[in-house]
């Protein structure tokens, strides 16, 4: 049975893993989620991830979510001698590093500036912008330290594709960040290198910038963090 994978088609975590299993050469069948229509929060779909997250891997009945996770998985089960996630100790704990980094701080620091005003209809404000600068220096340190090519290694690895789709948000709201010099090098080069990964997030950038000009109405969704949604206390 082949993998199958639940994606949301402008979802930074879910282009990351179509990526990979792209850049594997890995068979998948991408099941598409209509975040929209709020398939993600339902019942069932909450079986196979309680988060209500997108994405969700079923490797035959083994269901995980989290990108990194995923991310990981496929590697160490699908083509476990890959480069993409290196099994030197050292090699793999800047990789896992980098993952929880985007994660833990890049990602969310972005995401919060970029997608969640355009789809949650939240103001941007200066400490949303703050914390995105912050992000960005602290990735820019991580970059000249290492001095590598790539974000982990002289090479792609899976650390690359959640940093990357993060820095795309900021391109898809024409956030400038090309003072980051190591940064905006790197991201460049990517597109450059990777012209058929690019064009996975290429396509969802298109997307988002969609939404940007046509904000979607969610509020039907009752989703959680809607801010018309009660706080209930
Ligand atoms: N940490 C998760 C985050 C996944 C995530 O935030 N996905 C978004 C779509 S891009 C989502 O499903 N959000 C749920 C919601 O907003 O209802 C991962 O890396 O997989």
């Amino acid at each position: 049975m082949v993998l199958k994978l639940y994606a949301v088609s402008d979802g930074p975590p879910s282009l990351s893993v179509r990526q990979a299993l792209k850049y594997l050469d890995v068979p998948f069948e991408l099941i598409n989620v209509d975040y929209g229509r709020g398939e993600h929060m339902t019942p069932e779909y909450a079986q196979m991830n309680p988060q209500k997250e997108i994405p969700v891997l079923d490797d035959e009945g083994f269901f995980l979510s989290e990108s990194n996770a995923i991310l990981q998985y496929i590697c160490d089960s699908y083509k476990p001698t890959s480069d993409l996630y290196p099994q030197d100790p050292k090699l793999r704990a800047i990789v896992n590093h980098r993952l929880c980094f985007n994660l833990s701080t890049y990602y969310a620091n972005i995401s919060a500036y970029t997608m969640a005003p355009i789809f949650f209809d939240y103001k941007r404000t200066d400490l949303g912008l703050k914390k995105v600068t912050m992000a960005l220096e602290v990735f820019e340190t991580y970059l000249k330290k290492l001095g590598t090519s790539h974000v982990a290694s002289n090479h792609l690895t899976i650390a690359d594709f959640p940093l990357f789709n993060s820095t795309m948000t900021l391109e898809a709201i024409n956030y400038d960040f090309s003072k980051y010099t190591k940064i905006y090098n790197w991201y460049n080069n990517f597109k450059k290198n990777y012209p058929e990964l690019w064009k996975i997030s290429k396509d969802a950038m298109t997307e988002i910038q969609y939404f940007a000009e046509n904000p979607p109405d969610l509020s039907n969704l009752n989703h959680p963090i809607h801010p018309i949604r009660k706080i209930n206390k």
